[in-house]
């Protein structure tokens, strides 16, 4: 398949973009660097050596033969995406382009703003570039459980028949976010949601939990090629967060009373779930959602198993909670249903204490590169 990957950097993006250059799709990235960007300006840089995306692309041509395209342009520019659609006429659009960080989101007017720009052009730009240039093109757009929030019922997978006075109807599950950038993919739901029902088009928007690890088969090949691996506070999601504070012997920063519950999911399931949608694309006119997650757990939960994985293995792993600097529940109901992937073929690499030491031992590689500075949270919700 002729395959799109926008935000083709990232830390999504890049695995993709080898997973499926090495499976014998033709693959075009496209990235504008934003995260790099971003990353400079707050001091977040990643953790392991972060080539460029053209240079990543050599090294990976270098080892296996196979080419991934890059071109280096901004999604939210509509002549740019045009372009790239017109030219490459791709079977199916990954749509990773937007700026992934909840903290950064809410520092200031200007984070926000970006924010909202950025996510909403590109998602916008995307959807026009597709029905102009390759309708029968296959958006596979990347949402967030965040979307649902923490609702006090059952989480469904994007939909839910209401009954009300009487009647009944199917709407989209109620989304109610916690910051900003989930905020963003809520619009950009609601976006596709009205394109695909009013012009046809075929949608995967994918409602992804918090991802962890830094390990896939083609990122084991070479140090290089090893997706950017945050653990500041501003790119780093918690399980990473928490595997590299034990390698640094920094207590787990526990947000709060630590009962915030999330579906998680590893890196390589990441790729499995994309590669599974691509291969099984919905019917014109249809927008698929799929709850993407494998396992629940509370932030709790995760931080006592890398405490002891951790301390099994001679780390000195402490637990400490802070005052939790976002505005979210931290008890509550989470009842998520995910059945869509499994159906397709989902085969889960769960969190096992084996998948925990393995990613702690290849972090041990890079422990004088941690910065205890770049740990502890900078942006408060609360004003
Ligand atoms: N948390 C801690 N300690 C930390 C970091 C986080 O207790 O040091 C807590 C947070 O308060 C939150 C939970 O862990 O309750 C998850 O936080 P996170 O930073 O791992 O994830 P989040 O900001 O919610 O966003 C991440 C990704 C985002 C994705 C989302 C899925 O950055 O792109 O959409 O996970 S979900 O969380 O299900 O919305």
């Amino acid at each position: 398949m002729r395959v799109l990957i926008l935000g083709g950097d990232g830390y999504l993006g890049w695995p993709t973009a080898m997973d499926f250059a090495a499976k014998g799709h033709d693959v075009l990235t496209m990235d504008n660097y934003l995260r790099r960007s971003i990353a400079l300006e707050t001091g977040s840089e990643a953790l392991t050596p972060n080539p460029n995306l053209t240079a990543r692309a050599d090294i990976f041509k270098s080892l296996t033969g196979k080419s991934v395209g890059v071109l280096i342009g901004d999604c939210a520019d509509y002549r740019t995406l045009s372009k790239a659609v017109a030219d490459f006429k791709p079977d199916t659009v990954i749509h990773y382009a937007e700026q992934p960080s909840a903290p950064y989101s809410m520092m200031s007017f200007d984070t926000a703003h970006l924010t909202l720009n950025n996510n909403l052009n590109a998602t916008f730009n995307i959807i026009f570039a597709v029905l102009e240039h390759a309708p029968e093109c296959h958006i596979i757009k990347l949402g967030t459980m965040g979307e649902y929030g923490t609702p006090n019922i059952d989480i469904e997978e994007g939909w839910i028949e209401i009954e009300h006075k009487g009647r009944k109807d199917k709407f989209l599950y109620p989304r109610q976010a916690g910051s900003l950038y989930h905020t963003t993919k809520v619009l950009d739901t609601d976006l596709l949601w009205f394109y695909v029902r009013t012009y046809g088009l075929r949608v995967t928007d994918l409602m992804q939990g918090p991802v962890y690890g830094l390990s896939t088969a083609e990122a084991d090949m070479d140090e290089r090629l090893i997706p950017n691996f945050h653990y500041d506070d501003i790119f780093g999601t918690v399980v990473n967060r928490f595997l590299t504070q034990a390698v640094a012997g920094i207590p787990l920063t526990v947000y709060g009373k630590g009962g915030q519950t999330r579906g998680y999911l590893n890196l390589t399931d990441t790729l499995k779930c994309v590669n599974l949608a691509m291969v099984h694309p919905p019917d014109h006119g249809k927008l698929r959602i799929l709850n993407q997650f494998t396992q629940v757990f509370s932030v709790n939960e995760l931080a006592e198993k890398v405490k002891r994985v951790g301390n099994h293995m001679g780390l000195d792993v402490k637990i400490k909670p802070i005052d939790n600097p976002r505005k979210e529940m931290e008890e509550h109901r989470y009842e998520a249903h995910s059945t869509g992937l499994m159906e397709l073929g989902l085969k889960p690499h769960l969190m096992t204490d084996e998948v925990v030491s393995g990613m702690l031992e290849r972090i041990l590689k890079y422990k004088d590169l941690i910065d205890p500075k770049k740990v502890m949270p900078r942006v408060r919700w609360k004003k």
